[in-house]
């Protein structure tokens, strides 16, 4: 049977799901996912945001809770007594800018902290670490781009180092790694060109070559993959649409059949979109389902930014002034 409603976003179930996820705080899935509570809140808001819907939920509740996971070294953890990590901190930051509460970390112990301590992270070779076990990554290259660019103060770390380390992940395909040297994934590919955009560096990716590998992750069904050989994913909606778009690009794929994609990984009675058709749905698909449609121009979902993943709202208010 045909569902009427089968090629329509289900905005207010979605705003639904996300808001009852936040209230089950005692469910298997949130104490197994305790950790990552920080991305999950990013998450959750953004999507509320996209859809205009952040006024449901309570500012000091969420500003609150955000502030008791900041350590005193200046970066925050997934949530309350955990250890920082650079990935929560840039969703810390990411929540402060959506409601827009940056402010409260230019005042009293944070202002000495070298900006959240993410300088402290940038290794001799232009590289970033996570936390202070060393691991490195472009992924928190692109975070501490990022969040320093938000916080307008990228001068506290090396950006010519920085971008040539990124650069030095390109692949002969044209796409990036985790490393010099590392596979190209979609993943890795939206924190490299988006480093490189925040940068003002985008003249140093191949974009014709890279578009082409981009475009190359549409599948049958319209969804996107990661890499070749992949299933598609939700997420992919994404990691690929907005480095297409950095790279004035999109124009390569074909954008009816991806909606449609994502509208099809959506479950129509409970709200909350999937990884693909019929799967279970979670808060981190369905910001990447919402993201994706938001990228694709979708009616009644607000514009996002491809290279700081917040809506241009957001975006365009900080930026645009002092
Ligand atoms: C602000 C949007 C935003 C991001 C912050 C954490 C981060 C920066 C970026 C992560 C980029 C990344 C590596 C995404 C890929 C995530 C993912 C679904 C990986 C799965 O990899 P595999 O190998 O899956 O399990 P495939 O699809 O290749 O089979």
């Amino acid at each position: 049977l045909l569902d009427p409603m089968a090629d329509k976003l289900a905005a207010d179930k979605h705003v639904r799901y996300i808001l009852m996820a936040e209230k089950k705080k005692e469910s298997f899935e949130s104490v197994v996912m305790d950790h990552l509570r920080m991305n999950g809140a990013y998450w959750g808001l953004t999507t509320l945001d996209l859809l205009e819907k952040l006024g449901s939920v309570s500012v000091d509740e969420v500003v609150s809770w955000v502030m008791t996971c900041q350590h005193e070294s200046g970066g925050f953890a997934g949530n309350t007594g955990h250890d920082p990590h650079i990935l929560y901190t840039l969703s810390a930051v990411q929540i402060l800018a959506l409601f827009d509460k940056l402010n409260i970390l230019d005042v009293g112990k944070v202002s000495n902290l070298h900006k959240l301590d993410i300088a402290k992270l940038q290794n001799e070779d232009g590289s970033f670490s996570g936390d202070m076990w060393g691991e490195v990554d472009t992924r928190f290259s692109y975070i501490a781009i990022c969040c320093l660019s938000i916080l307008k103060c990228l001068d506290k770390i090396n950006v010519d180092k920085a971008v040539d380390y990124i650069v030095s992940c390109k692949n002969l395909d044209g796409g990036f790694g985790c490393t010099p040297g590392a596979e190209s994934h979609a993943g890795q590919i939206f924190c490299c060109v988006g480093a490189l955009a925040i940068t003002g560096s985008l003249h140093r990716v191949d974009k014709d070559l890279l578009g082409w590998w981009l475009c190359e992750r549409q599948v049958k069904s319209g969804g996107l993959n990661g890499r070749p050989e992949k299933q598609p994913d939700v997420c992919y909606s994404w990691w690929v649409l907005s480095s297409l778009i950095m790279i004035d690009r999109v124009h390569w794929i074909d954008k009816a059949k991806l909606v449609k994609f994502i509208l099809d990984c959506q479950d129509m009675e409970n709200g909350g979109i999937s990884d693909r058709p019929d799967d279970a749905v979670d808060i981190f698909h369905t910001y990447f389902g919402v993201a994706g449609l938001s990228l694709l121009e979708y009616p009644g979902v607000k514009p996002i930014d491809p290279a700081y993943a917040l809506p241009v709202d957001v975006i365009n208010r900080i930026l645009l002034t002092n």
